[in-house]
């Protein structure tokens, strides 16, 4: 049948900033300018206007208009647009909307931590649940995992990290991505006179920022799967996952199945170079010993990685995520962007191969661009041309995006070529508005501003489909995201996701079973559903919360200085 998405009246449910740009969108056949009108929570009206015809936006296969209200300079609760009898969902504008959303954004990690309890003090009674993989009977304990059979003769103590998704494997390669997003997040406000959000996790209150702290609760883990002798010493297992996928809803402490750690890669083995050398300089001033580790930790992986430059993971596979690579000249250039900047060795720069493009971004997969990334965080390494010649780069990628997002009916940064969108497009997008905020940064142009800050629009309800992406924020906000211990659909007992998690998004590729059912023929920005089934469209990832972290730390701090 026909799917309902509500009000054609498309805003951000979360809200809009007092100082950010404001505008909707509105689903309509309609050739004309139509009119509308803001609403108060009495149902007063504050501002009116004409929209602006645009057309078919390709993504969502409708036909749009434009609503802009920037004019209107107050701000409050519940607000609502209206065309005709047409009302949005209600929304506030004001400072300090992304505040909590800021706060939950990061909360996501520790409630995934592996190895320890999650307890109610933290996170209320609903979310507590026991350590996960200590070897506590069921587990099988990731403090001794063995290699695949046949792989290796050791085994490895793995404990801690957190769990990827809404399975319980922990994968190097994209665990490392968020890792790094969450330190570049520290960065970028230690930079910014930003002092961030206090967390409420078990570290709080070592004087050490929390966000750092839980970091590092993955970093310490990233660490641990170097392999630590022998032939391949120095590289880095690429995962650990179950022997199988196991059924759903299931809490990680429950899981009886043997894990095995999964053959080193090379791209594994750059990614901890990569995350080690930004550890490294980021904690010297917090803990020189941990910053020291980090350093010998992705030195060594570096040289182990020149000495084994092409060992790929394999496509495929059962019981957890393939993140499989078979291009690593990326990962290589990414790691030795970290390193130069870490170290200021020439010879780490002359490996830096790759630039930042638009049509790539970055990802877990294409880690060329954060070569760039790594270096605008520490432009003072590079020559003045070359500081000039790395802000252009950027600013013409950003560029694209503003294009992309204003040439759409939905302001959205994300345009793939193809116009078929990718399993986690809402990370694309998310990582498409921290290339904008970067250029923002670097260029103090308010264009770029301001598309960072649209780009939230999108994933909060600004979009073909009424949906708020993220748990607890919007009034259509996603709550089946599929993951094992977040899966009150199954099973009234257990808790929704905790608020604060984004979902992976619309897939053109509906490649698990609920979407096959119930999505044939979407548009590309229209293929997802929120049923806990549907892993291709509405799982939850590390490397995707960490992406909404940081963006949602750069609307917050816009906003509040
Ligand atoms: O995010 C990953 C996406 O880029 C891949 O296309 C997809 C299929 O290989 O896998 C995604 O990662 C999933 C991982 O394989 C297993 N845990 C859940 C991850 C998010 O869905």
């Amino acid at each position: 049948g026909v799917r309902d998405f509500g009000s054609p009246v498309r805003v951000n449910q979360l809200g809009y900033l007092g100082n950010g740009p404001r505008r909707a969108t509105y689903v309509t056949d309609a050739v004309d300018a139509q009119p509308w009108r803001l609403l108060d929570a009495t149902d007063r009206v504050v501002s009116s206007g004409f929209s602006t015809p645009y057309g078919l936006d390709a993504a969502a296969g409708t036909r749009v208009q434009l609503i802009d209200f920037g004019r209107y300079r107050g701000s409050g609760q519940g607000f609502r647009l209206a065309v005709g009898d047409q009302l949005s969902e209600p929304f506030d504008i004001g400072n300090g909307l992304y505040r909590s959303l800021r706060r939950d954004s990061l909360a996501y990690f520790y409630n995934n931590r592996s190895g320890i309890p999650i307890e109610a003090r933290y996170v209320g009674e609903e979310y507590a649940r026991p350590a996960g993989h200590v070897g506590v009977a069921p587990n099988q304990g990731d403090t001794s995992v063995p290699c695949l059979p046949g792989t290796c003769d050791y085994s490895l103590d793995v404990r801690g990290g957190w769990y990827d998704a809404g399975d319980h494997g922990k994968y190097v390669v994209n665990g490392a991505l968020a890792a790094w997003q969450l330190l570049d997040l520290y960065e970028r406000s230690a930079q910014h006179r930003d002092r961030g959000v206090d967390l409420r996790i078990p570290e709080a209150g070592n004087r050490t920022p929390d966000v750092l702290d839980e970091a590092r609760w993955e970093i310490d883990f990233l660490l641990r799967m170097q392999v630590p002798s022998g032939s391949l010493a120095g590289m880095v297992h690429h995962k650990i996952h179950d022997v199988a996928w196991t059924g759903m809803p299931l809490l990680p402490s429950a899981d009886p199945q043997p894990r095995y750690l999964y053959p080193p890669s090379t791209a594994a083995t750059l990614n901890v170079a990569a995350v080690g050398a930004r550890c490294a300089r980021v904690y010297a001033a917090w803990d020189k010993a941990f910053a020291a580790r980090c350093l010998r930790v992705a030195e060594r992986a570096w040289k182990a990685a020149a000495a084994h430059p092409a060992v790929y993971a394999p496509d495929g596979g059962v019981g957890g995520g393939a993140y499989d690579d078979t291009k690593v000249s990326d990962e290589f250039s990414w790691a030795a962007a970290e390193l130069f900047v870490a170290t200021g060795k020439a010879s780490y720069r002359r490996s830096i191969t790759t630039v930042l493009k638009a049509a790539d971004g970055f990802s877990w997969q294409e880690t060329g661009g954060l070569a760039d990334l790594a270096l605008a965080r520490a432009p003072w390494r590079l020559p003045l041309l070359d500081q000039w010649k790395l802000r252009q780069r950027i600013a013409a990628v950003a560029d694209v995006y503003v294009a992309a997002l204003r040439g759409q009916g939905y302001a959205n940064p994300y345009k793939p070529a193809d116009g078929k969108y990718v399993w986690g497009s809402n990370s694309a997008v998310a990582n498409s508005a921290m290339i904008l905020a970067i250029a923002h940064d670097l260029t103090w142009s308010g264009k770029y501003r301001d598309a960072a800050l649209e780009s939230l629009d999108y994933l909060l309800g600004r979009n073909a489909i009424n949906q708020s992406y993220v748990t607890g924020y919007g009034e259509r906000a996603s709550q089946n995201q599929h993951h094992r211990f977040w899966a009150k659909s199954l099973d009234p007992a257990l808790p929704s996701p905790y608020p604060g998690s984004l979902a992976g998004g619309p897939n053109s590729g509906l490649q698990d079973p609920v979407a096959q059912r119930n999505l044939q023929g979407c548009a590309a920005a229209t293929c997802y559903t929120d049923h806990i089934g549907s892993y291709s469209t509405n799982e939850v990832a590390v490397n995707w919360n960490s992406a909404l972290a940081w963006i949602t730390a750069f609307a917050d701090a816009e906003n509040s200085s």
